[in-house]
């Protein structure tokens, strides 16, 4: 039997910040009374299958332990050369982040992240340290954002996850580069993996959020199935083989590291594994890629390389403004400031390739 709002009292280890949460029934009383009127806006990672699916965790968990009876809201948050929130599209009764950075503002209700470059300033950082509300939660040893927030809602809040298994596993391979080697990375035939393909070449600001609802609710061959997704795959799966082709051309690799600049070429949102699927005995890849809104410098790394030693790239792309994981990062500039994303995009080729030249000769 669950406690009504699931207040566990398992020692939270795998929470840094931990905290006292034996007031959470404070939630349970600021949300009593009222129904059907209550707006819950979540903001999630655009682009990103872990975004998506947090965003659809999020809302089964929040339906089924919070609040029966309220209307859900998307809104996507992607990476960008200047402000990440507009304070004024926090307009939710509630407003939830999931899989992206804090934000300070009091409107933010729930926030949950893994990625090791949360906090956009120190300031951030310590006013999350400070907060007391039991609804914000960060661990960046977490793969996904997804399996974080079943974790986290299940130890906290009594739910339960399992009927969204599949989709939290899925999440996991994605998000953490799970997959048995490259070609299954690049082959695209698994449901999740061709959702991933849409999800991050999608450009109808509906789509995403049309997805968000069914992906906690229904098996993914399911969602894949229906004509209106199962339509737009054919297109994209030509588009990826393209890339392919335009990456092969483009990328060298040397000193254990991958460069292409793709910028002359609409490759937004192409598959990240292709460099390692071109060059198996790569560590690292740095590409510069280009769309309306971003120059955006991706810093990767093989997830199947062998290499004994790794940079953390988020620390790299953090003194750029950017900032990621320990094994994936990016920076994104302004269209106009390409020059600087092209020379950063360099120094950072040559700083992996110095390290990767000093850490073989060893
Ligand atoms: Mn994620």
């Amino acid at each position: 039997m669950q406690p009504p709002l699931g207040i566990s009292n398992r020692p939270a280890a795998v929470f840094h910040f931990q905290r006292c949460y034996g007031a959470s029934s404070s939630i349970l009383n600021s949300f009593a009374g009222g129904k059907g009127s209550v707006r819950i806006k979540v903001f999630y990672h655009d682009k990103c299958f872990d975004g998506a699916c947090s965003a659809a965790l999020f809302t089964r968990f929040y339906r089924e332990r919070i609040r029966e009876h309220a209307q859900f809201e998307y809104h996507g948050l992607v990476h960008r050369a200047g402000a990440l929130f507009n304070e004024a599209d926090f307009t939710g009764d509630e407003n939830a982040i999931v899989d992206f950075k804090y934000s300070s503002s009091p409107r933010i209700t729930w926030w949950f992240d893994h990625h090791q470059s949360a906090f956009l300033t120190p300031e951030d950082a310590s006013h999350f340290e400070q907060e007391q509300s039991n609804t914000k939660f960060y661990d960046p040893d977490f793969r996904s954002c997804t399996r974080f927030i079943a974790v986290t809602a299940e130890q906290r809040f009594g739910f339960d996850p399992r009927p969204a298994a599949e989709m939290i596993e899925w999440a996991e391979i994605i998000d953490g580069a799970l997959y048995d080697g490259p070609q299954a990375a690049v082959e695209v035939t698994a449901p999740a993996t061709q959702l991933t393909m849409l999800i991050e070449s999608n450009q109808d600001p509906a789509f995403i959020p049309g997805l968000i609802s069914k992906l906690a609710y229904q098996p993914l061959q399911q969602i894949v199935d229906e004509p209106a997704i199962a339509g737009r795959l054919p297109a994209l799966m030509e588009r990826h083989r393209r890339s392919i082709e335009i990456m092969r051309e483009r990328a060298t690799c040397q000193d254990g590291t991958i460069f292409f600049d793709v910028t002359d070429h609409d490759l937004e949102g192409y598959n990240k594994f292709v460099p390692y699927y071109l060059h198996p005995h790569c560590t690292y890849s740095v590409g510069l890629s280009k769309s309306s809104f971003r120059t955006k410098v991706s810093v990767g790394s093989n997830p199947w390389a062998t290499a004994s030693y790794m940079e953390n790239l988020a620390k790299i792309c953090e003194r750029y403004g950017g900032g990621g994981h320990a094994r994936v990062g990016a920076i994104s500039f302004p269209p106009d400031r390409f020059e600087e994303a092209r020379q950063a995009a360099q120094e950072i080729v040559a700083e992996l390739r110095a390290s990767y030249r000093a850490h073989e000769r060893e």
